[in-house]
């Protein structure tokens, strides 16, 4: 369904056995040499949500080739498979086919929710680029909230994100204010062999080089 111009959910677009190897790459990732950590906000706060990054590392707010803020290690490249992933993932969204096939996404973020976590309203407007942001969310149910590209505030638009969910925000909707008020603790499917909380991973285009 298309929620704003460019911006397009796809509900239930992963399966299953994608979602489980989504998770186990997440993990390696997670326990790799750039460990998931609370990024610390220029003014000193932690964010509630955990983040891991690949391709680049992202901190509060730009991209880096090591973790300065966290170890100093060289952050794990990009893989191949997620490259097709986002490319099947604005096939899926988009009628474009020549756009899906050159879009290359060069980093991921992945975040990880406990009950807790929230993510305050924002644009991503760390990257160069204002090619579209592919998000995948596995695991507990949450409310996402998709405003517009003047305010934090009102209007906006409710909806409810799921595990296998595909959201893609291109387009004029690339620069939207947005964020996750809620999860729903204890919705997710153990299958996926997520232990708790939610993941989503933004694949995104930096434009660095
Ligand atoms: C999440 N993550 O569910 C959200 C969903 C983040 C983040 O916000 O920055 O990691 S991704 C939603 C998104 C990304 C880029 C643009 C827009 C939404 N948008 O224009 O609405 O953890
Ligand atoms: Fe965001």
């Amino acid at each position: 369904a298309q929620i704003a111009p460019g911006a397009v959910h796809v509900p239930d677009w992963l399966s299953p056995a994608e979602q489980h190897a989504i998770v186990i790459a997440c993990r390696d990732w997670a326990t790799g040499p750039v460990p998931m950590r609370a990024a610390r906000l220029p003014g000193g706060q932690r964010m509630s949500v955990r983040t891991v990054c690949v391709g680049w590392h992202w901190q509060p707010y730009r991209y880096t080739r090591t973790a300065d803020d966290a170890g100093g290690a060289r952050v794990v490249p990009f893989p191949d498979w997620l490259v097709r992933l986002g490319r099947r993932a604005l096939t899926a969204a988009y009628d474009d086919p020549v756009a899906a096939s050159r879009y290359t996404p060069d980093t991921a973020l992945i975040n990880h929710y406990d009950d807790q976590a929230r993510m305050g309203m924002h644009q991503d407007k760390d990257e160069k680029v204002r090619e579209p942001v592919v998000s995948l969310s596995i695991g507990d149910a949450c409310v996402f909230r998709f405003g517009n590209t003047e305010t934090r505030t009102k209007p906006y638009t409710d909806v409810e994100l799921h595990s296998g969910d595909l959201f893609v925000f291109g387009g004029p909707s690339r620069l939207a204010y947005h964020g996750v008020p809620k999860t729903f603790p204890g919705t997710a499917d153990p299958a996926t062999g997520l232990k708790s909380g939610r993941l989503n991973i933004t694949m995104r285009v930096t434009g660095l080089d």
